[in-house]
């Protein structure tokens, strides 16, 4: 990985009415990377698309929608959470606040506004690979007075890194990982990750972690398959970006939604599914597919937990975990973890 200060572009700090804010832009992954992990993937058995690739502006659009859903409940249960314990989670040992990939700057307003008026100052750094999420949370946080902000557009490996180099100069760093995002990792690239927050925090800082509980199966088909066909196209947009960004072929009505439950792995499973047989092109990642009917490629896996589960994987990365808070309407935890 190249150093995150060599590859970061700083745009100068400029005054808001919030306070200050800067900007960096590290090595956002390009159209090269891209049709390099489409050809990847896609020659994979069963065919594969990483699920980072749903969010283009359409793809996050969409994503903002599902979390509007009456069948996609996660993030008013998060808000939920959020604002019952927002005294507790910014208690005033916190100087620094890191978000991990913060969507519309929702929750993050929302935890700053539940903690109270009394709280801060505070340095805030968010992390996302897409500038029009980070224009949004500004947007969000720019109501609050005594917040320095610190947009950083890029992965979260690269967020990580710059973060290690940059502890909070007094006070505790806390890092938000919110909206059930850990549960689009495998098992394995999850403790790595999680090793990954750890390394970027110190003795005393925290973790607050999102995880998505199991609940009965019919709640969890409805969340990813609305009656609405929300999340239906939140999946073949990905079709759309490939055809617009590498000039494939695909023809949106040939290929379905499609959504599995995984008793074992404990996982939702979103896919396209073709229709018929067919051949489709993908000029720019050098591909030229066969699919059989009935076919699917598989762009999502949401793994769902048991709040305990969360602990446990939690103490293995390095953090000493406390009981979760769970709603219970919609099976939702929050933990709040110190790095140990
Ligand atoms: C972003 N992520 C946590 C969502 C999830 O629930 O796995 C993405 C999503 N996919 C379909 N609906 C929502």
């Amino acid at each position: 990985m190249r150093p995150a200060a060599a590859a970061s572009r700083r745009r100068g700090p400029r005054a808001t009415r919030s306070g200050t804010s800067a900007s960096t832009r590290a090595s956002a992954p390009g159209i090269d990377r891209f049709a390099a992990d489409v050809r990847h993937y896609l020659s994979q058995s069963p065919r594969q698309l990483p699920s980072r690739y749903l969010y283009d502006d359409l793809g996050s659009a969409l994503f903002e929608a599902i979390c509007r859903l009456p069948w996609y409940p996660l993030t008013r249960a998060e808000l939920r959470l959020l604002g019952a314990h927002g005294p507790e989670i910014l208690d005033r040992g916190v100087a620094s606040i890191v978000e991990l990939g913060a969507g519309s700057g929702l929750k993050l307003s929302s935890l700053i506004r539940a903690a109270g008026p009394h709280r801060g100052p505070f340095d805030v750094h968010v992390v996302d690979v897409s500038a029009s999420a980070l224009a949004g949370t500004r947007h969000a946080l720019a109501e609050f007075r005594d917040l320095r902000v610190m947009t950083h557009e890029t992965t979260y490996e690269t967020g990580l890194e710059i973060l290690r180099g940059t502890p909070p100069a007094r006070g505790r760093r806390l890092m938000l990982f919110l909206g059930s995002n850990l549960g689009n990792f495998d098992p394995e690239g999850r403790d790595l990750f999680l090793r990954a927050m750890r390394g970027a925090l110190r003795p005393g800082d925290r973790l607050l972690l999102g995880a998505d509980l199991v609940k009965p199966v019919r709640d969890l088909l409805l969340a990813y398959d609305d009656p609405l066909g929300v999340t239906a196209a939140f999946n073949l947009n990905l079709l759309t970006r490939l055809d617009r960004e590498l000039g494939a072929d695909f023809v949106l009505d040939r290929f379905a939604h499609h959504v599995v439950w995984d008793p074992e792995r404990s996982r939702i499973e979103m896919h396209l599914r073709s229709a018929t047989a067919q051949r489709v092109v993908v000029p720019a990642a050098g591909l030229d597919l066969a699919l059989r009917e009935g076919e699917t490629i598989w762009t999502e896996s949401s793994y769902k937990y048991e709040a305990g589960g969360v602990v446990t994987i939690l103490e293995r990365a390095g953090f000493g975990a406390t009981t979760p808070w769970v709603d219970a309407a919609d099976r939702f935890a929050l933990t709040l973890a110190e790095a140990v």
